[in-house]
This record gives C-alpha cells, sequence and structure tokens, in this order.
C-alpha cells in the first residue's frame, strides 16, 4: 500500500518505485523512435512535456527526447538512450542476437536517423499545408500561438542546411515513392521489419514515419490510401505485445526486405558517406580533445542525378561506425557477402577514418 510520495516516485512500504521520466513530443521524429522501445520493454515510466531549460542545463543541448532514469540522471540521444535501456532491461530485446540482424538494425537506424530525415523534414516542412498544419499543431502543443510560431520557424530553417531545396526535392520524392512502395510490399509479408520480433531497426523507422508522414495531414493520407501496411506496422510497433511476438530473421532475409535495403545502398549510403569525406577533410589539423560543432563546413552527394549541397554533419559519422563495429561482428562469410551485395562494399570497407569519440553528449577527436 502506498504510504506517501515522493516528488516523481512512490513510497511503497519503503520500497522506493520512481518510475523513468521521459520528455518527448509526439510529433517529433526521435520521440516517437524512443517511446515504442519503452513500451516494448514495458519500463515504468511516465512521459512529460520536454522543460527545455532544465534540458539545456543539464545536458548541454537543446534536443529531445530525453529521460530521466530513477537515480535522477538525465541522458540525451535516442540512440544511447535505446542502448542504455537494453543493458538495465535485459529482455525483451530489441537488439537481436545474430550479428547480421544487428549489423542491420544499426544500418536501418543509420538511414532512418540520418536519411530519412531528407523525407520527413521535406514532407512536413515543403507541402505547405502539412508546414500550416505544423504550426497550429506546435502552438497547441506548447499552449501559446508565439512559442508556436518560433518552434515552426527554428525547425523548418533547418532544409536548407539539410540540402531540401526546391532542385533537390524531385530526387527526394522519387525516393520516398520507392521506399513507401517496398515498405508496403515487405511489410504485408513480416510484421516486423527483420521477421516476427520487433527490433531496434523498428523503433528507428517507424520515428519519422510516424512523427512526421503519419500524423501530418497531407503524408498521412497517402499512407492510409497507399501504403496501409506501413500503417498497420506504425500501430503494431505503437502498441507493441512483446509476448505475441515470434523470432527475427536470423540472417535469412526474404526477397521483400532485400529490395528495402538495395534502396538504401543506392540513394542513402552515398549520402551518409559523403559527409564522412568532408569530415575528414575539416579534422585534419584540429587538436584532439576539440568538441565537434553540429556542423562543419559542406557536403556534397548526389541523389538520383541531381547534386545535393547541405551541411556536413559528423554526428552521421559516428553513427557510421557503430554500424561499422556491428558489421565488423559478423563472422559467416556468406552474411557479410550478403549485406555487401545489398548495401555497396563503399560503407563496409572502408576502415575508420576519422578519429572521433563521444565525450558526454558531445563529440570530439580523438588520437588515431
Ligand atoms: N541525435 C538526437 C537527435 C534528436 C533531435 O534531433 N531531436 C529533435 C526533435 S525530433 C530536436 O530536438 N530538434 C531541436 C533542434 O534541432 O533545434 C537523438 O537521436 O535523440
Amino acid at each position: 500500500m502506498a504510504t506517501g510520495s515522493t516528488g516523481f516516485g512512490y513510497v511503497m512500504g519503503g520500497f522506493v518505485n520512481r518510475p523513468w521520466i521521459f520528455m518527448g513530443v509526439d510529433r517529433s521524429h526521435f520521440s516517437a523512435k524512443l517511446r515504442p522501445a519503452l513500451r516494448y520493454k514495458q519500463i515504468h515510466y511516465v512521459e512529460y512535456p520536454p522543460d527545455w531549460e532544465e534540458i539545456q542545463r543539464r545536458t548541454g543541448a537543446n534536443f529531445i527526447p530525453v529521460v530521466v532514469d530513477p537515480g535522477g540522471e538525465m541522458h540525451q540521444d535516442s540512440t544511447e538512450i535505446i542502448d542504455l535501456l537494453e543493458e538495465r532491461f535485459d529482455e525483451p530485446r530489441l537488439l537481436p542476437a545474430s550479428p547480421a540482424d544487428l549489423a542491420l538494425c544499426r544500418l536501418i537506424e543509420l538511414y532512418a536517423d540520418e536519411f530519412f530525415l531528407l523525407v520527413s523534414m521535406r514532407t512536413r516542412w515543403a507541402y505547405s499545408e502539412n508546414a500550416a498544419e505544423m504550426r497550429r499543431a506546435f502552438a497547441a502543443f506548447s499552449g501559446s500561438v508565439q512559442v508556436g510560431e518560433s518552434l515552426a520557424d527554428r525547425m523548418s530553417s533547418y532544409l536548407p542546411m539539410l540540402g531540401i531545396t526546391e532542385a533537390t526535392m524531385p530526387a527526394i520524392d522519387s525516393h520516398t515513392d520507392d521506399v513507401l512502395e517496398a515498405l508496403n510490399r515487405h511489410l504485408a509479408k513480416s510484421p516486423f521489419l527483420l521477421g516476427d520480433r520487433m527490433s531496434l531497426a523498428d523503433c528507428a523507422l517507424m520515428g519519422p514515419l510516424y512523427a512526421h508522414l503519419y500524423q501530418d495531414r497531407v503524408t498521412r493520407k497517402r499512407l492510409l490510401d497507399e501504403a496501409i501496411e506501413v500503417c498497420a506496422w506504425i500501430e503494431r510497433c505503437n502498441r507493441p505485445v512483446p509476448e505475441s511476438m515470434g523470432t527475427w530473421f536470423g540472417g535469412q532475409y526474404p526477397g521483400t526486405l532485400r529490395e528495402v535495403l538495395s534502396l538504401v545502398g543506392r540513394d542513402a549510403v552515398p549520402h551518409v558517406l559523403a559527409h564522412e569525406e568532408a569530415l575528414v577533410g575539416w579534422v585534419a589539423g584540429q587538436q584532439t580533445g576539440v568538441p565537434l560543432p553540429r556542423v562543419v563546413g559542406e557536403c556534397k552527394s548526389e541523389l538520383r542525378g541531381l547534386r545535393i549541397t547541405c551541411g556536413a554533419r559528423p554526428y552521421v559519422t559516428w553513427k557510421i561506425e557503430r554500424f561499422r563495429q556491428a558489421f565488423d561482428a559478423i563472422g559467416s562469410t556468406s552474411e557479410r557477402g550478403l549485406l555487401v551485395a545489398l548495401v555497396g562494399g563503399a560503407l563496409v570497407s572502408s576502415p575508420s577514418k576519422v578519429p572521433i569519440a563521444k565525450s558526454g553528449n558531445e563529440l570530439v577527436v580523438v588520437t588515431s
């Protein structure tokens, strides 16, 4: 029986049962990536709107989502938070046991977090109906038209930095058409991306698909009309029932998944590698321990024949490295060969070129 309350926790007969605190927003890509992980693991948590001042003070950054663990420590970055949850709540697992499946999780996370942004930011802020609705949604969520406007101004101002312009939109749209079709075909056959069980790959890709495309009116209609299997998967991921799930593919990938992965290889891989290339040039001559800015100069790549110029984000390279580490752990030659065939050799064959590491919430240059 509860004998009293201590802030966010409850004293139950002397045992302090504090929930995790999750600060996120419904239409936020990275909040939508993390929420299904918390639910799948059936973690005792409460969701609060972000306290931006507190987040800035405690993480040094202005990003959501964050979580506060029951010990009171705040954690930022969905990728690292999911790793932390996997460590603290080992079952049910989100990271598959098979090294090839795990590498695919890291690849899809890289794709969803760092390339699919082009799709989700284009659809949100460059369809006028979506953009107008989102301004109102931010106002409603924050309780202030003024705050809503300034949030919308801030988020929409990132488009050029991401390489989203009138000139590049046809290529982004063409990728979007193909990937939605391929995903719809795959999810008609398989309940989750990597088989009968949800994984990090699902959390990562459903993040932008749910928070942006499925919530914003123009794309919501399109998904409901043309990609109903994607909608059903979004709903499954958002209300996961781990007890009713089976197992992951375990290295045996159906043709429908291979189609999705070859789009990743064809369109996303050159783009993320261009970020790494730009960082190599920037880092040369920098001292170790120097914190990296969010953007370091320009990054140039090509998508479906169109030139994309965007800000080079060092964080993309940090995530490429995580994929490479997972790839290097695959012992089976045939599984390695299969992945290379699907996504191209460049991503896996280039050895790490940039000595960077995370220090707290910052990326820093380290000695190679
Ligand atoms: N790497 C971070 C990215 C978080 C992120 O970009 N969050 C967005 C909302 S979905 C944000 O807070 N953006 C604020 C800004 O960029 O100004 C993560 O994985 O958590």
